[in-house]
């Protein structure tokens, strides 16, 4: 663990800024681009002046390494082209780091995802911080399955898409989980890294470190309700067939707002298939 001080300087500059109107998450992006921790930034936006703040993530992994995420070009409409097939970034947002995605699956895709794991669909189930293990839950009332990394042509091209895209490599993910929602279906609030300081973590980040990124997947568009929430960004992300929705976490910390969850089905079924990302090769 490092520790590192707000400068009297950098403070300077943020009351600057504030007073002339930037967002502070203008403010905290910038701060990052320049080079301070994140752990500064913040401090420096909330006023923590003279404080010591510790420059490490509760996990040891050290700020400012490398996240999983979308190039910062597109072309004037918002599209880019990953292994030859056109994706448009419909919003990006920098605190929390998600962008949605649309045309991400080709109807065959989505269609071809679900018959594959139709047959394979169990109740859904949550990991029990205490042990490590999974548990059904009433927190979330889908049925799901995992394909294994690389299990059939479609998985192997749909995750060398998902690598392009994100500048993470294949062996850097989990398999990719296939849920379906019956109507009243949901999945309450959560945040998809691990609390390391729950005593079921250790097991599960020996495999593959911490998540650091989510990309939810819409394989149909629910006739009503589905849509994602993200409570601590404001924002809701519509279920829309093809579409995606990508978040990055740099550490297990709420102050990411990665908070999300998937609101209650009200008509029809919604299917989706979500991609974690972890911070080293996942075997
Ligand atoms: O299906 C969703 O919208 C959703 C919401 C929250 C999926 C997940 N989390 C997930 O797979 O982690
Ligand atoms: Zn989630």
């Amino acid at each position: 663990m490092t520790a590192e001080r707000v400068s009297p300087a950098l403070r300077d500059w943020v009351d600057a800024q504030l007073a002339a109107g930037q967002p502070a998450q203008v403010l905290f992006r910038a701060m990052l681009d320049s080079g301070w921790s994140r752990a500064v930034a913040q401090a420096a936006l909330e006023g923590d002046e003279g404080g010591h703040v510790q420059a490490t993530t509760s996990a040891g992994r050290r700020e400012g390494s490398r996240l999983p995420g979308l190039p910062a070009w597109t072309d004037h409409r918002g599209r880019i082209m990953v292994e030859g097939h056109p994706v448009d970034v419909l919003l990006r947002s920098e605190w929390p780091r998600l962008v949605v995605l649309g045309g991400f699956l080709s109807p065959e895709e989505c269609e071809g995802l679900i018959s594959e794991a139709r047959a394979r669909l169990r109740p859904s189930e949550t990991v029990m911080g205490d042990t490590g293990g999974s548990e059904i839950n009433a927190a979330r009332t889908s049925d799901g399955m995992f394909f294994a990394r690389g299990e059939s042509p479609l998985c192997q091209r749909i995750e060398a898409r998902i690598a392009a895209l994100l500048d993470w490599p294949v062996s850097h993910g989990e398999g990719l989980q296939v849920l379906r929602y019956a109507p009243g279906a949901q999945y309450r609030p959560h945040h998809d890294y691990f609390d390391p300081d729950l005593p079921g973590s250790g097991r599960i980040l020996q495999r593959g470190g911490q998540r650091v990124g989510t990309l939810v997947m819409y394989l149909n568009t629910p006739e009503a309700g589905g849509a994602t929430t993200f409570p601590d960004a404001g924002l809701t992300v519509h279920a829309v067939a093809g579409h995606a929705v990508f978040f990055a976490y740099d550490r297990p910390d709420p102050a990411t707002r990665t908070l999300h969850g998937g609101a209650p089905v009200r008509a029809g079924e919604k299917w989706v298939a979500t991609k974690w990302l972890r911070e080293a090769p996942f075997a």
